[in-house]
Formats: structure tokens, C-alpha cells, sequence
């Protein structure tokens, strides 16, 4: 029972160690050639996910995204900036999203949202 519980324990920071490779794999060490490629021009994406949180201050959501094909991306949880305060206050905290990003630099910028 106990080794149960450690072992569960354990996956659950490997997944939180992950996530947080993810995150770092947004600033490009990470990703596959393919990937990169892509990136190198400005292309449109498509991701859903949910809404975790949300910084007006800074102009981000944070979203429990799916995997995205186009980018290589796994599901994950990340910030993505928001093109404007319009469309900010289409993202609510605990919402279903379906957004339309692009990348800019090294930034990951959401340009629409339904
Ligand atoms: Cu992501």
C-alpha cells in the first residue's frame, strides 16, 4: 500500500517536472527540427483547452491545452499572451475554449477564440 502511494506520488511531480520542460520547450531547445521549421514562419494554429487562469496585467491566459499537431505539442498547460482586451474577455477562468495563436518572436499569441 505504501509503495502504491509513493509510487503515484512520484509520477505526480515526474508530470509536474514535464509540464515544466514544456514550458522551457516553448523557448525552443526542445523542439523537434519539424517543429522548428514551422516556427521559423508566422503560421496560425488551432488549440483547445481550458481556461486556468488569467492576467489582465500582463495580457495572458493560461490554458490546459490539448496536443497540437501543427506545432508537435503535446497537451499541456502554458500562457499564451492575448492579442487584446477584447478578446481577453471572451477567456474565462474554467472556460472551453477553441483558439486560433500565432507565434511572434517568442511569444505564442492568441488572435481569436471561440
Ligand atoms: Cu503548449
Amino acid at each position: 500500500m505504501k509503495a502504491v502511494v509513493f509510487a503515484a506520488a512520484v509520477m505526480t511531480s515526474a508530470a509536474v517536472a514535464h509540464a515544466g520542460e514544456m514550458m522551457k520547450g516553448m523557448d525552443m531547445k526542445d523542439m523537434s527540427p519539424s517543429a522548428m521549421a514551422k516556427d521559423a514562419k508566422t503560421s496560425r494554429h488551432t488549440a483547445k483547452g481550458t481556461v486556468k487562469s488569467i492576467d489582465s496585467r500582463t495580457g495572458t491566459v493560461t490554458l490546459d491545452h490539448e496536443a497540437v499537431k501543427s506545432l508537435n505539442w503535446p497537451a499541456m498547460t502554458m500562457a499564451f499572451k492575448v492579442q487584446d482586451k477584447a478578446l481577453m474577455d471572451k477567456l474565462t477562468q474554467g472556460k472551453k475554449v477553441e483558439v486560433e495563436f500565432e507565434q511572434r518572436g517568442k511569444d505564442y499569441v492568441i488572435t481569436g477564440a471561440k
